[in-house]
């Protein structure tokens, strides 16, 4: 018995190193666009983390299992069953719970905190869902359009999402930012972009509905762009201009 739990023990070590190893070494998330993006991307490497050694034990105990006690043919009968082990019982609620706790902790509230956290926002944008199409407005600008989301990068703008007909879903990819659209009610998401970037450039910037909501679901994808302040100021003025 000594023998398995070693040898299982000391795969498990090496299996959660290397794992660990690759998890750190690599970047599994596309570019972020907004300050909002380093905490969700923040939450997945932590769970991440967490979950290496959780897989390379399950692993490594399949694993010898598998070489050790295979049998030829069909086996005769079933293993003994464990009964009574009162320390592994123990241990195994208080580790699983533990871990549970722990996640719904960090990054659970705590990143909810720091999405949540109220600073006024520099720009309101009004954005409504219908079937097909993303119409976005700038009331303190008087602006109104369906072709684009322009946002000035490092202000933090407050979302009022709205729909007219089912619900949609407000998603900015880039932002890692999403919030449901539903008709009679507005729901509010905060992004504060801190990267210059287009749709042309990098697909992420886009603002895509993210809930199925009929045949023309995928025609919901309008352009984003992230500007300098200067190059906002400018198209707001084309824009009223244009009206
Ligand atoms: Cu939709």
């Amino acid at each position: 018995m000594r023998r398995h739990v070693v040898i299982t023990g000391t795969l498990w070590l090496i299996l959660t190193f290397l794992g660990e190893l690759w998890v750190l070494g690599t970047e599994f998330n596309p570019p972020g666009y907004a300050r909002e993006a380093r905490t969700i991307d923040g939450a997945f490497q932590t769970l991440m983390v967490m979950g290496i050694p959780v897989f390379a034990f399950v692993i490594a105990v399949l694993a010898y299992s598998i070489l050790r006690f295979r049998t030829r043919g069909d086996p005769t009968e079933d293993g003994p069953p464990i009964r009574g082990n009162v320390i592994l019982t123990a241990s195994w609620l208080a580790v699983t719970s533990a871990l549970a706790v722990l996640v719904i902790i960090n990054p659970g509230l705590t990143g909810m905190a720091e999405l949540r956290h109220e600073q006024p926002a520099d720009l309101v944008v009004k954005v409504e869902g219908g079937r097909w199409y993303w119409r976005v407005q700038y009331p303190q600008y008087n602006v109104d359009t369906r072709k684009e989301l322009v946002l000035p990068v490092d202000k933090r703008v407050r979302f009022e999402v709205t729909a007219t007909d089912v619900v949609h879903s407000f998603w900015v990819p880039a932002f890692r930012v999403k919030i449901d659209a539903v008709p009679g009610l507005v729901t509010t998401t905060h992004a504060t972009p801190n990267r210059l970037g287009s749709f042309e450039q990098d697909d992420g910037v886009r603002l895509q509905c993210a809930e199925l909501c009929g045949v023309g679901h995928n025609l919901m994808r309008t352009p984003v762009r992230v500007v300098t302040q200067a190059e906002f100021d400018a198209w707001v003025a084309q824009q009223r201009a244009s009206r």
